[in-house]
């Protein structure tokens, strides 16, 4: 039987981890994040789809396939966190569990960072966590599937 996929979604610059300001994002790079995250999924027997882009539509688009191929999505939305409707009307069609990813603590930081078009609809929300946030969120979505957790 094939695995279960678990949707993990990346916007904008986030290529770019671990090439710069390490002190805000640490030292790893996106292959990491991916590397960390099947290891997370095989554990619990699920399937990552594992993408990111630096452009909203696509994001959209990577949603849309999520509405019926995932069983929970993974989002890093990065900077169309706190400025795309775009990005939170298509989770908004999506009946599944969602986490939201922030390597960094994003209420530490400047106050545009602050707030988030996505919160209001995820099931959870991580951020601070470093890299290991989208681990968590990983294992939520399988504890969720086992129903041990709502
Ligand atoms: O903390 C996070 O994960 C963020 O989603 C990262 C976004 C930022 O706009 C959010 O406010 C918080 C930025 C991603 C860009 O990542 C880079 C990493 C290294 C070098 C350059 C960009």
């Amino acid at each position: 039987m094939n695995s279960q996929n678990i949707y993990v979604l990346n916007g904008p610059n986030l290529n770019l981890l671990g090439t710069r300001q390490p002190e805000v994002y640490g030292s790893e790079t996106l292959q990491d994040v991916e590397t960390l995250c099947r290891r997370v999924a095989a554990e619990n027997d699920f399937a990552i789809q594992f993408r990111q882009s630096n452009h909203e539509g696509e994001v959209v688009e990577m949603i849309h396939e999520a509405r019926t191929e995932a069983v929970g999505i993974v989002i890093n939305p990065a900077a169309y966190t706190h400025t795309s409707i775009a990005i939170r009307d298509a989770l908004a069609s999506c009946d599944m569990p969602i986490y939201e990813v922030h390597i960094s603590n994003v209420h530490r930081r400047e106050a545009f960072r602050h707030h988030s078009y996505v919160s209001g609809l995820a099931t959870g929300v991580i951020a601070g966590l470093g890299i290991e946030g989208y681990a968590a969120a990983v294992r939520a979505i399988s504890l969720s599937r086992a129903k041990l957790i709502r």
